[in-house]
């Protein structure tokens, strides 16, 4: 019994700690299932967001901008070179949408794994001028 509470005692806090861990990382946000992104030149707003891996996810987007910038999910692990060319690399993409200036939208789109995703515009100069923004997904 003694020992049961121990065990209990101990496992408490390595929790604990874990927990305190997690607190002190960079934080992108707690993970959503619903995401509302502004685009303008030439950035994303927010730039770091933060989602549940295998839930479909639902993106609101909107162009202040008075361009098109699309918002491009690239496949776990693969990081934007520039230039980026969305035709000659398209087994890159993971999913995109194209919103034309001063207009919105809502999407859907599901991550399969936890990890990192890289989020660009794929508009030509618009990824080299630091249009890029970080996807993290975590397991539900
Ligand atoms: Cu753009």
């Amino acid at each position: 019994m003694n020992k049961l509470i121990l065990r209990l005692g101990a496992l408490s806090v390595l929790v604990f700690l874990l927990l305190a861990a997690c607190a002190v990382e960079e934080k992108p946000a707690l993970p959503v299932e619903a995401l509302s992104v502004e685009m303008s030149e030439f950035k994303f707003q927010p730039a770091n967001l933060s989602v549940y891996a295998g839930k479909e996810i639902s993106l609101t987007l909107f162009n202040q901008g008075a361009v098109r910038h699309d918002f491009v999910i690239l496949k776990r692990g693969v990081a934007a070179h520039t230039p980026f060319d969305p035709e000659a690399q398209k087994d890159a993409i993971l999913f995109s949408a194209s919103v034309e200036p001063q207009t919105g939208g809502n999407y859907g789109f599901t991550l399969p794994e936890a990890g990192t995703y890289e989020v660009i515009c794929t508009v030509q100069g618009h990824l080299e001028a630091g249009m890029k923004a970080r996807l993290t997904a975590v397991a539900p």
